[in-house]
């Protein structure tokens, strides 16, 4: 994976959608996204095998079309579909824990929400950061107040030069600011999952970010 790849990471689990996750992924693809994490959590959230194969049907749309595939906090099965990547929040398993365990070549991202998050994730070895949440949202069941992209600017210029996606809240009205920002790209569930047109939804943020 490169710092490239993050510009457009659209995330999804089965609960983001009443769609075909699939479908959805497919039209997410179709409409420019550069990069994918599978996060099953929260209400009606699949686990075991039903987890696993649909993570696998997932992680096959991506490698057709030579899209980063990401697993979200459950790194047994990040190992057992050889993912491009992790991510994990602050309380899940520990940045040392996961890089003993993850092969060289699978990138490891965390959620920062706090400036010491940031300098400890950067200073432990994170390939990036998810930011956020920048704007207010209700995807995230525990997500807290809003940070605001001059959080992530602070960050920026109190050193932290890894690459930086925000997240939270982000659809097309609102991305060119969290870019402006200093951001490496822009994290998205429900903008695009829940949008219409997925397709037209994806390419409508895109265009904020590349014509920056
Ligand atoms: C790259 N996270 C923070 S806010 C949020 C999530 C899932 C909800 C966004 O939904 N950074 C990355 N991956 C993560 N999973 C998180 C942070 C955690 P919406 O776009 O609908 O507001």
């Amino acid at each position: 994976m490169t710092k490239q790849d993050l510009l457009l990471y659209f995330i999804m689990g089965s609960n983001n959608t009443s769609n075909d996750t699939v479908d959805v992924l497919q039209e997410a693809i179709s409409g420019g996204i550069t990069c994918f994490q599978f996060r099953e959590k929260g209400l009606g959230a699949l686990s075991g095998n039903d987890k696993h194969t649909l993570a696998k049907k997932l992680q096959d749309v991506c490698v057709s079309h030579d899209v980063p595939f990401i697993v979200n906090d459950d790194v047994e099965l990040a190992l057992a579909v050889k993912a491009d990547g992790i991510h994990v929040g602050q309380d899940d398993i520990p940045l040392s824990d996961l890089k003993r365990r993850c092969p060289d070549n699978m990138t490891i991202g965390i959620s920062a929400k706090t400036m010491a998050e940031a300098k400890e994730a950067q200073e432990n070895g994170a390939d990036y950061l998810g930011v956020g949440p920048m704007f207010s949202t209700t995807t995230k069941e525990d997500a807290e107040l809003p940070i605001g992209p001059q959080s992530l600017q602070h960050m920026r210029e109190a050193g932290i030069t890894i690459p930086i996606v925000g997240i939270g809240g982000i659809d097309e009205s609102n991305a060119k600011e969290v870019m402006d920002a200093g951001a490496d790209g822009v994290s998205v569930i429900s903008a695009i999952s829940k949008a219409m047109d997925i397709s037209q939804a994806a390419t409508a943020v895109k265009r904020r970010l590349t014509f920056c």
